[in-house]
């Protein structure tokens, strides 16, 4: 009895070692069974961040690369001189010239814009151009102005301002117009307001603004390469966008030839600006030789204008210039604007 009771109790005894026994190893299967699980996420996690890391680099070069190419695409400033210069140059006029080969001598134009490629501008230039019916003139100084330009390393785009209809020509509204027009394109800060028949002859006569107004054309061929007469401020000038805004602009009332470049002289005086020059041996131009135009016949109110202009000029110019945009061309080498610009009141 006593020796059954006694192995009754060894093999409780046993029982509970059994069962704790169990019990540890079920934990202990149990916290290696997590770690294996935790290791597995783990090394997934691992293995997820190697690809996402590789990814990463590969992402990451390549930011770098562009940003490289964006830091040369924001390229250095150009030299102060352009090394393109050539100074006085011959001009052709070929009768053979056709507006195809002037767009193939400038594919790197468009839309009647340009950018050096190998360097930041230092200018930003708006020309603008008045015209009517003088296509043959116009694709000249297509021909020399876009190589001019570029032998500059100016940022430049060409505007031609058309007149439409046939009312009396009037060349100062329609500078008003482009000028009105083309910033609303880009922040143009210079102005090079362009006969379309001058074509300049030496490439040392830079198209870029100053302190003070200039006037480019000291000398054309057809005037024995003189100034006109003292104060004459015609032909080509440059103006920044503030000296032009600050004077009003051109007077829009000057219809047929002559007296609006003397009327902005005049505006320019009033400012207290002075009109500036380059040396003569520079600023020489070629004028397209031409007869005076049907509709643009000598103004004969010129004078009694002129004599107005201290007291007009704040009412008239680019705050009262009312015109309707008939078209906007971007064809490949310049910005056609046609506009109708009204007729003068008789
Ligand atoms: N313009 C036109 N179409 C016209 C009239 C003028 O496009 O019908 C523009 C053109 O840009 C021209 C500018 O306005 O270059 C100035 O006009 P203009 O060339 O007629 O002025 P300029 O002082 O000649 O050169 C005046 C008449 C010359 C007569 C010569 C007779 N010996
Ligand atoms: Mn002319």
């Amino acid at each position: 009895m006593i020796v059954c009771t006694a192995i009754k109790k060894v093999s409780r005894k046993c029982k509970y070692a059994v069962l704790i026994g169990l019990l540890l190893s079920v934990l202990a299967w149990k916290a290696s069974f997590t770690g294996d699980t935790n290791r597995t996420i783990d090394d997934n996690f691992a293995t997820t961040q190697t690809e996402e890391d590789k990814l990463r680099d590969e992402l990451n070069s390549r930011i770098a690369e562009a940003s490289h190419t964006n830091i040369s695409a924001e390229k250095d400033e150009c030299p102060e001189k352009s090394p393109l210069l050539v100074g006085a140059s011959k001009l052709t006029f070929e009768s053979s010239l056709n507006l195809k080969d002037v767009e193939k001598e400038n594919k790197v134009v468009t839309k009647g814009e340009y950018e050096p490629s190998d360097c930041k501008a230092r200018h930003s230039v708006a020309i603008l151009i008045p015209h009517r019916n003088r296509e043959r003139h116009l694709l000249y100084l297509l021909h020399h102005l876009h190589s001019f330009l570029q032998r500059q390393q100016l940022h430049y785009a060409i505007y031609v301002i058309h007149q439409a209809g046939d009312a009396t020509f009037n060349r100062a509204k329609l500078l008003n117009v482009g000028y009105l027009e083309a910033i609303k394109d880009f922040s143009w800060e210079c102005f090079i307001f362009h006969d379309v028949d001058l074509v300049p002859e030496n490439d040392h006569n830079l198209y870029i603004c100053d302190q003070q107004p200039r006037h480019l054309v000291v000398g054309r061929n057809v005037t024995g390469y003189k100034l006109r007469y003292k104060g004459y401020f015609g032909g080509v000038t440059a103006m920044t966008k503030d000296q032009f805004f600050q004077v009003n602009g051109f007077s829009n009332n000057y219809w047929g030839w002559g007296g609006e470049d003397d009327d902005l002289r005049v505006r320019v005086e009033q400012q207290k600006m002075k009109i500036v020059r380059p040396p003569a041996n520079v600023a020489r131009y070629t004028m397209v030789f031409h007869k005076r135009d049907s509709g643009n016949q000598v103004n004969k109110n010129r004078m009694r204008l002129l004599r107005q202009t201290t007291k007009m000029w704040r009412v008239d110019g680019l705050n009262s210039c009312v015109y309707d945009t008939l078209s906007v061309g971007r064809y490949p080498l310049y910005v056609n604007i046609t506009v109708n610009i009204g007729q003068p009141q008789s």
